[in-house]
């Protein structure tokens, strides 16, 4: 019954029930390593917490329902889990992902995994042409982030994932900006999405948490096998957070949206402004995408001042009162942040610049507060 639940039901409700020894509604934090053993095999289904523990279990639980999955897994942090993905290949094997995206994310490709033969093609996706020019006899992987962070640009999710089925490449979708709140790229035909659940899913600034969800049986028997195995697991207290987080996503994400589109037109229409990237104005490139693949366009926003420069982006992310200057997003609280400096300080200049990642770029996480508030801040900090 559970399972045919509409979304904003699944967030409360999606592979959760009541705790067996008392009826408890929230699943106690079974803050415990091991579990007592009557004879050596004789457990009640637990035997060390970095394989299972009840906590993160009803966490995988929810996190599978949500994302209309199968199977879940939770890791201690979103480049755990994308780590976990890029733990399925081999040396000599190849992988496509996006020119833009979050800057830890190409650290991981780049810094880490090219160390291990690993090879990566970072393309515009935003014409299937640029996918398949890129793709080769060892392309095991497409990874796509939609929309990208931070110049929001949106991927068709269907067209990469019919590619990727006619030639027997995994697609491996971050959903970390839209939320399943807003898309569900299982459904869309990904075979694994992952998260940073540090943001919406989790939502209150409070917790660093990643995970991964398909509804490939066997892909599922080796995602768990690495997540034992390489143990990149969280504990239960950031399990249990993450949980109750997922409960409100649904009002959250209706909030975040609602403002941060009230925001985007107020950019648009200030003096200052050059540009503003938010991929629910119709002139955005992907607009249509957006409009087909996502109920909504997101809480997030990335804008340039007219003849800003590396110093007057800073001054402006400096000047703001209500929004906070820092890294990440996705939280109740609204967050500015630079990406240059902050979040894709990791990618070369010359590399961040051509997918517009400039100097003078403001990238703003629009969180639930008054509107109006948010506004005024914006108001005085662009002057
Ligand atoms: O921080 P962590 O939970 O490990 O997640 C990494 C990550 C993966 N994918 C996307 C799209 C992300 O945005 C992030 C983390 N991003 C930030 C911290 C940020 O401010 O953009």
């Amino acid at each position: 019954m559970k399972e045919k639940l509409h979304f904003n039901s699944k967030t409360i409700h999606g592979g959760q029930s009541p705790e067996k020894a008392y009826g408890a509604v929230m699943p106690p934090i079974y803050q415990t390593s091991t579990y007592a053993q009557s004879t050596p095999g004789g457990h009640k289904g637990f035997e060390y917490s970095r394989t299972h523990n009840p906590t993160r279990q009803a966490l995988e639980r929810s996190l599978a329902s949500i994302e209309a999955g199968t199977f879940g897994f939770a890791f201690g942090s979103g480049l755990a889990a994308m780590d976990a993905v890029l733990k399925l290949l081999k040396p000599g094997d190849e992988v496509i992902s996006t020119d833009d995206l979050y800057g830890g994310s190409y650290r991981l490709f780049t810094k880490i995994f090219e160390d291990f033969g690993i090879r990566f093609h970072f393309v515009n996706m935003s014409s299937m042409v640029h996918i398949d020019a890129a793709i080769n006899e060892n392309t095991r992987l497409i990874w796509v982030e939609t929309p990208t962070n931070p110049m929001m640009n949106v991927i068709d999710i269907k067209a990469v994932a019919t590619l990727c089925k006619s030639k027997n490449i995994l697609l491996a979708v971050d959903n970390t900006f839209a939320s399943p709140y807003l898309q569900q790229p299982l459904v869309l035909g990904a075979d694994i999405v992952m998260h940073s659940a540090t943001k919406y899913l989790a939502g209150h600034s409070d917790v660093i948490l990643g995970s991964l969800v398909t509804n490939d049986k066997n892909l599922a028997e080796k995602l768990g096998f690495i997540q034992n195995a390489s143990g990149a697991v969280p504990g239960p207290m950031d399990s249990f957070l993450t949980l109750r987080g997922i409960k409100t996503l649904h009002v959250r994400m209706q909030r975040h949206c609602e403002n941060a589109a009230q925001i985007a037109l107020y950019l648009k229409q200030h003096p200052k402004i050059e540009k503003v990237y938010w991929p629910g104005f119709e002139e955005h490139p992907n607009h249509q995408i957006a409009k087909s693949q996502m109920t909504d366009f997101g809480g997030m926003l990335s804008f340039v001042t007219k003849g800003a420069n590396y110093d007057s982006a800073i001054r402006i992310v400096e000047n703001l009162k209500l929004f906070t200057l820092a890294e990440s997003l996705g939280g109740v609280e609204s967050l500015a942040g630079h990406p240059a400096s902050m979040t894709h300080a990791s990618i070369p200049k010359e590399i961040r610049e051509q997918s517009g990642v400039v100097d003078a770029l403001i990238r703003l996480s629009i969180g639930i507060e008054d509107v109006r508030d948010l506004i005024s801040d914006l108001d005085q900090a662009i002057g």
